[in-house]
């Protein structure tokens, strides 16, 4: 049987998403993060060392790395679907998107949360000009200018088609699917990205990711 290590809240709920994609059978095994900190559970390290989620085990194979478990699953069980054909353009699109999401993207994401989490931090208010400056020196020469040349390029991709690949959704859109829902917390993409904006409403309306959102528990950023 097919394990998921589901962390509440996480990169791991796009892995359900995918899993009901492909109508496949499986058990997920919950995970709660620490109350403080956020950060997973010790047992996690039990299944994999750096103790993150998601992680798989399918039988003897254990896969960490969403993209690596997102490329995993579809080789595995789709029969094609998904996945654009190998040897084409659009394959090596799917590839590149499918790295560049945690690579590139989601990076900053990671920065731009971790600024906001300096800038709103209770500390004695003496100190609060420092730690906001930390924040805003972090934000404005970096992640900042960082994040809309990343949004304004997958704004561009998403004028030209539907799905990140062309035509049909794919198992990049999936990947793309998580920081594209965190950025979408953080800036607003109706105003400046509407196919952003488009794709974000369009996947969480699919039946199959909402089948992943039931079985997940709730999800918020
Ligand atoms: N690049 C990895 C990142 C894994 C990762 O950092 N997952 C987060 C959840 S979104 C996690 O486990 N956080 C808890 C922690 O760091 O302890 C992937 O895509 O799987």
């Amino acid at each position: 049987m097919l394990v998921v290590h589901h962390l509440k809240n996480s990169r791991s709920q796009r892995i359900l998403w995918l899993l009901e994609e492909l109508g496949l059978d499986y058990e997920i095994k919950r995970y709660q993060r620490d109350k403080t900190t956020s950060l997973a559970p010790p047992e996690l390290r039990a299944v994999h060392p750096l103790g993150k989620s998601p992680v798989i085990t399918d039988g003897d194979v254990t896969v960490a790395e969403s993209g690596l478990i997102v490329e995993y699953l579809i080789e595995t069980y789709s029969n094609g679907r998904l996945m654009p054909a190998v040897g084409t353009p659009e394959h090596m699109q799917y590839r590149y998107w499918i790295h560049y999401a945690e690579g590139t993207f989601m990076p900053l994401m990671l920065i731009s949360l971790l600024m906001n989490r300096i800038e709103t931090a209770p500390v004695p208010f003496f100190i609060k000009p420092v730690t906001k400056a930390i924040a805003a020196k972090a934000m404005d020469g970096y992640a900042g200018p960082n994040i809309k040349l990343n949004l304004d390029y997958l704004e561009a991709t998403l004028q030209e088609s539907a799905w990140f690949c062309g035509d049909e959704m794919t198992g990049a859109d999936i990947m793309l699917s998580f920081p594209i829902e965190a950025a979408a917390t953080r800036t607003s993409l109706a105003s400046d990205y509407p196919a952003l904006m488009a794709f974000h409403q369009r996947i969480r309306v699919l039946p199959a990711y909402q089948r992943g959102i039931e079985k997940g528990g709730p999800y918020d950023y």
